[in-house]
């Protein structure tokens, strides 16, 4: 498997390699940086699902202390990427096995001295990373490395912690602090192969007395720890071939092999490389940026359960089920999202942070006047709950497992599917349910009448929800009694009316589903004219005053998401009109857009559209890309959903014939 390498050092790339070099083993994220580098440098050692909020600020992740931070000297000097010093600097990353390594040539009094420094974030155990520096010299050289636990870290709603310490105990470096809100605490452990000696606030020093050819090598071997948890002290080598083994596990389950093509095959082992080192531990779920940082508050939106699932549900089933757990046990924070709006069954967290909705009502801030815009994802968004249906049931497809059904799996998809029942409106004109108020997942338009996304999604699960449980009902009597008690009364024939009567848009003579009542109306722009319009480049394109508002612009495929979840509803002809219609008007504002894309192109024979597109997707991190800025809140990180995305367009698109019409 190729290794992801770059040469030289380009200052302006610190951030996105922090991203495109990003490690992590499903429970921490640290990114792609430099020992020498600091918070200014955007290091991150991000831990999904420990969530912590500062007054008057978002809620989100919390990154912990930097266990790696690590500056060679000679005398004052400080032997830094940056520094005018270096002959030579190379990074990489070895995604067979989830290893960043950097190599930097210094000339130093004369002798030139190579700092060598790899590090992991250990696949086998949730708490654990290490990382070994080598520093080889062609003179005999004395240098000193500060090494410790850095207590300054990157936050982008922090700081986190209050009441920090710092300490060391023989070769082990240690900072704790507590959170501000939650009062978590966390544990940054560090042992060391040496004993670092004038400790002082988390640092220390190492001497490395280098002979000439002869290696100098520092383990450190590190831990976060939560709570009472305790520091293994696990040696370096150990901890890496029980990584090592982990690795080629996951690989053995997921590889996807492409013949004569080296670059689909690399861009889609990068992807699958991002899914895996996001693969849960526990009950929880996957941040929308992964473990690349704190942005959207570290928060899981249906980018898990619509594009990255099916990867775990072919490739690590136990995964699979890990998320769909996490979404059974929010329920609670479901209903009670419901209840607060006014509504019945389950209204799922737009931002879901353990099930709380992290979503801000003034999610965009405007870039002229730097006043919030009032946004409108969390409270109309309402296909989030479709989409965690649709999980719950593609889960129960894959793996007909009755027992997370009865579990909590049929009452989840049930509880969505009476939630738009209750939010729906009969228009007894048109003696039809219609779904109207709301935001599909192009979110430039807010708050649209009948998106059709949003109606053929609630309509499908409603349908399939029952069927589950007139199956589970014969299968289990008892059981599935015992799970609708729990629901309103006569849950079942409430919705199956409703669900016969919803209304569901129709291609029109041209073959074209509006994406929304009176879409069509709006004006007829393509994506360049109204970029032309742009006064900012960070300025937000929805809300009330976007310049795509008015427009037939949209940010991301809407319509196009339907044919990927649904290829058997609609024939193929009808596909190829509605993509042909709306790829001009697409933004691609999203990087959940190119792969849905991707995936139709595939369905109606579009080879040429399908390659780019695929592309897009699978590369977006490799390139660097994706929006940076949404009004003036920081959006970047690594895209997990395109990854997915790209995935399923290698299995399901190119790879993969489904029974459709
Ligand atoms: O879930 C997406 C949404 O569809 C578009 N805005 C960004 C979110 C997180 O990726």
């Amino acid at each position: 498997m190729k290794t992801l390498r770059q040469s030289g050092f380009n200052a302006a790339d610190i951030v996105s390699d922090g991203n495109k070099f990003l490690t992590g083993n499903g429970w921490l994220g640290y990114r792609g940086t430099l020992d020498e580098y600091g918070a200014k440098e955007c290091v991150a050692l991000n831990i999904a699902g420990v969530y912590d909020g500062v007054k008057g600020k978002w809620r989100e992740t919390v990154n912990a202390f930097n266990p790696f931070f690590a500056v060679v000297y000679s005398g004052k000097t400080p032997l830094d990427a940056r520094g005018e010093n270096v002959c030579s600097h190379e990074i990489s990353l070895e995604i067979s096995n989830g290893t960043f390594s950097r190599k930097t040539v210094f000339s130093v009094d004369g002798a030139k001295v190579t700092l060598c420094a790899e590090r992991f974030v250990n696949a086998a155990r949730k708490n654990g990373l290490c990382s070994r520096i080598t520093l080889t010299s062609d003179k005999d050289l004395t240098l000193v490395i500060k090494v410790g636990v850095d207590t300054d870290i990157w936050d982008l709603n922090g700081p986190h912690f209050k009441e920090v310490h710092t300490s060391q105990c023989g070769n082990v470096i240690e900072a704790s602090g507590v959170t501000q809100e939650l009062g978590y605490s966390i544990r940054t452990v560090c042992g060391y192969s040496l004993p670092p000696e004038n400790f002082c606030n988390g640092f220390g020093t190492v001497e490395a007395n280098l002979k000439k050819g002869k290696p100098f090598v520092l383990d450190r071997v590190a831990e976060v720890l939560c709570g009472g948890e305790n520091y293994s002290g696990i040696s370096y080598d150990a901890a890496r071939a029980e990584h090592l083994k982990e690795w080629k596990r996951l690989w053995k389950l997921s590889r996807i092999e492409i013949s004569d093509d080296e670059r689909a095959q690399f861009a889609l082992d990068y992807s699958i490389y991002h899914l895996l080192i996001l693969a849960p531990k526990g009950e929880y779920s996957i941040a929308a940026r992964g473990l690349s940082g704190q942005t959207y508050k570290g928060a899981v939106f249906w980018d898990t359960e619509i594009f990255m699932l099916p990867f775990f549900l072919h490739s690590l089933p136990e995964c699979a089920k890990n998320l769909v757990r996490y979404r059974i046990n929010t329920l609670p924070e479901a209903r009670k999202k419901a209840k607060y709006y006014g509504y019945g069954g389950a209204f799922y967290a737009w931002e879901s942070q353990d099930g709380f909705d992290a979503c801000s009502d003034f999610n965009v801030q405007d870039v002229f006047t730097h006043r919030p815009v009032r946004t409108y994802f969390k409270d109309k968004q309402i296909h989030i709950s479709a989409d965690v249906a649709y999980a719950v049931l593609s889960y129960y497809e894959h793996t007909g497992d009755d027992g997370l059904m009865l579990g909590g799996g049929l009452e989840t998809v049930l509880e969505c599917a009476e939630f738009a029942r209750t939010y729906s409106y009969y228009n007894h004109i048109k003696g039809r349910y219609e779904l109207l108020d709301v935001i599909g997942p192009d979110e430039y338009h807010e708050r649209v009448n009948n998106n059709a996304f949003t109606n053929y999604m609630f309509r499908e699960i409603t349908v399939r929800g029952i069927k589950l449980a007139e199956k589970l009902q014969k299968k289990y009597p008892t059981e599935t009694e015992e799970v609708l008690k729990k629901l309103p009364d006569g849950i079942i024939s409430k919705l199956k009316e409703w669900a016969n009567k919803l209304y569901l848009p129709q291609p029109d003579g041209m073959g074209i589903i509006e994406q929304f009542d009176g879409y069509f109306k709006a004006e007829d722009v393509n994506v360049e004219e109204v970029r032309s319009r742009l006064k900012h480049p960070n300025e937000y394109w929805g809300g009330s005053g976007g310049v795509a508002t008015a427009t037939r612009v949209i940010k991301q495929a809407d319509v196009i998401m339907l044919f990927n979840l649904f290829p058997e509803l609609f024939s193929k002809e009808i596909q190829k009109a509605n993509y042909d219609f709306y790829l001009p008007y697409t933004e691609h504002g999203s990087s959940l857009s190119h792969c849905a894309y991707a995936l139709t192109a595939c369905r109606i024979g579009n080879a040429e559209g399908a390659y780019k597109a695929f592309l897009d997707s699978a590369e977006i991190d490799l390139r660097g890309g994706g929006k940076q800025w949404a009004g003036e809140i920081y959006i970047g990180g690594t895209h997990p959903a395109a990854s997915g995305g790209a995935w399923m367009t290698a299995v399901y698109g190119f790879g993969y014939k489904r029974k459709e019409n």
